[in-house]
């Protein structure tokens, strides 16, 4: 057995932390051999915090072997503490009639002080992954703070949003969904993001040839993968949590696993026509445990091209947003 990992979660308490912590404590994150410790932290809101203590209560009545201590916790600085995976899920919803620059703000707040205080004293290998919305700049807020870690600990998940596509990809093409490799998400973890089709295959041959239906895969696929969050609202009277938590163990197992291939959103250092300083999605090759490399080979097409100009233009307006709050460069 190897020694206890930290797994710093925020939000602990809310539906994303209801379906994740379990699965954490379960092995399926880190794996059926790596114990884990739990710091939980949620907002100083005495509701919070009273759910949060039953869902501690209830980690406990699960008795699993790996599970090897609970941390509850309404102070950053205790709960990201010697931390090796800081899990950031908890943010602030967009209320009724709420401007979404007053959103980014609000959310930033909360980034740049969790940035800094992970920053101060989070475990040297430290990893960041934000689910909280908008994840990418609040990824990018929260790295911007960073001195010791670099940018690239940082990351924000885009693979509910790989998994969707991928699923959806299968249903077309009546194909197994295990058949389906190669698609990754570019860009914002938003409706303008982009499912790049045109490099995924089915079974081994080019999706593209195996769909033939060029309309379908512009259109309504690219419209399915992006609005599929406000069609589960519109469903569920409530927002992804389940499939959200899933995602954030596949997002995490796969960059703990080398030679994994993923979509991740990562500082774009340019790629794919990114601006530099935007997080945006993008395929990575996991190298090490917790390190990857971004593949940078792919081609865009003009349709692709297009797309990922309209996804970078919404990313540099959110960083523009909250562009006071950065440090100046
Ligand atoms: P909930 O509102 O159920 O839970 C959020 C929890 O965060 C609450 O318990 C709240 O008290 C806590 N919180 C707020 N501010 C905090 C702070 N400063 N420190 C610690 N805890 C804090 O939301 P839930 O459904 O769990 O979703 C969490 C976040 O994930 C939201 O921002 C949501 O938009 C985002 N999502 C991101 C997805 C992605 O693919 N990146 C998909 C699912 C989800 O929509």
């Amino acid at each position: 057995m190897n020694a206890p990992i930290r797994v710093a979660v925020t939000g602990a308490a809310g539906q994303i932390g209801y379906s994740l912590l379990f699965r954490i404590a379960s092995g399926a994150m880190f794996g059926p051999d790596q114990p884990v410790i739990l710091q939980l932290i949620e907002a100083p809101i005495e509701k919070a915090l009273a759910a949060l203590g039953g869902v501690a209560m209830e980690l406990d009545d699960c008795a699993f072997p790996l599970l090897k201590g609970i941390v509850q916790t309404s102070d950053p600085a205790v709960g990201f503490k010697d931390a090796n995976w800081c899990l950031l899920v908890g943010a602030k919803p967009r209320g009724p009639g709420m401007e979404r620059a007053d959103l980014l703000k609000d959310n930033g707040k909360i980034f740049i002080a969790q940035g800094q205080v992970i920053d101060a004293v989070a475990a040297a290998d430290a990893r960041v992954a934000v689910v909280g919305n908008p994840a990418n700049t609040n990824c990018m807020i929260a790295a911007s703070q960073a001195k010791r870690l670099p940018p690239e600990r940082f990351t924000a998940m885009v693979r509910l949003d790989q998994n969707r596509a991928q699923t959806q990809l299968a249903k077309k093409a009546g194909a197994d969904l295990t058949e389906v490799k190669d698609i990754f998400i570019y860009g914002n973890h938003s409706p303008t993001m982009f499912p790049a089709f045109a490099h995924a295959t089915i079974g081994g041959k080019p999706a593209k040839a195996v769909i033939n239906d060029d309309a379908w895969l512009q259109g309504p696929f690219c419209e399915t993968v992006g609005k599929r969050g406000a069609a589960i609202i519109a469903a569920r009277g409530a927002s992804s949590a389940a499939s959200a938590a899933n995602a954030l163990v596949d997002h995490v197992r796969s960059l703990v696993t080398p030679g994994a291939i993923h979509s991740v959103a990562v500082k774009s250092n340019g790629h794919y026509g990114f601006d530099a300083n935007v997080w945006a999605g993008m395929p990575v090759r996991t190298t090490t445990p917790g390190s990857y490399e971004v593949i940078t080979s792919y081609a865009m097409d003009d349709f692709a091209k297009s797309k990922i100009a309209a996804t970078n233009k919404e990313l540099l307006e959110e960083r523009a947003f909250v562009a006071d709050m950065l440090p100046k460069a």
